[in-house]
């Protein structure tokens, strides 16, 4: 009987076992595949593989823009912060002075103005406030207690790092008159400004350096 037995039982055995294995394996793979892989989202993309990946990376399809990229003059963010070339909310002065003739007599005037400018979107505007000193003979009448140089609107389109126009130069006494300005960035966040107004009775000439984002 024994012989006859033994194959029965090894195959009892054989055919016991693959149900236990793969019933183990079943229920294991699901939890596997489950815990650690899905919960980790996949890495961030980096398409154009310029190393920043599409989370910082503002143009993921230009390997050339990117954080810390040369900010060009080419009407693009290069550089992922947020401006694009020169654009941004300036502050600077303005040294001014003024020569305005009075009853025959040349009275010169040197003033300290602040200047604030915006540019963005191709579009310049800036305002150079000066507030000559009332204590100099006839600051009054010749310049007014404020003296306002403004771009004039219709010439603030903008592209690129040079910018020449005219200008709106108001006095608070009353009276306006035309002049003009030039505008050189040394680099996407800083410019020179130049001024000028030449009449029969007034001249001023005026020059400054103005940085973006200073309050
Ligand atoms: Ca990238
Ligand atoms: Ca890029
Ligand atoms: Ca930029
Ligand atoms: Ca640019």
């Amino acid at each position: 009987m024994l012989p006859r037995l033994l194959p029965l039982l090894l195959l009892a055995c054989v055919t016991a076992d693959p149900p236990t294995d793969s019933g183990a394996g079943d229920s294991q793979e699901p939890r596997d595949s489950q815990s650690p892989e899905d919960t980790q989202p996949p890495p961030p993309d980096d398409l154009d593989e310029d190393g920043y990946d599409e989370t910082v990376d503002c143009d993921d399809r230009d390997p050339a823009v990117h954080p810390g990229a040369e900010e060009a003059w080419n009407e693009i963010d290069d550089d992922c912060d947020g401006r694009v070339d020169g654009d941004g909310d300036y502050q600077g002065l303005h040294a001014v002075s003024a020569t305005a003739v009075y009853e025959g007599q040349a009275y010169v005037f040197t003033m300290d103005c602040p200047v604030a400018m915006g540019r963005s979107d191709g579009l310049l505007a800036f305002a150079v406030q000066c507030a000559p000193d009332q204590e100099q003979p006839h600051a009054d009448i010749l310049l007014g207690k404020q003296v306002t140089i403004e771009i004039k609107e219709s010439d603030g389109a903008i592209s690129g790092s040079e910018w020449s126009g005219r200008t709106v130069v108001t006095s608070s006494n009353g009276w306006d008159s035309w002049g003009e300005a030039r505008l050189v960035w040394s680099d996407v966040s800083h410019a020179g400004l130049t001024t000028s107004l030449d009449t029969y009775s007034l001249a001023m000439s005026g020059a400054g350096g103005l940085v973006v984002g200073l309050e």
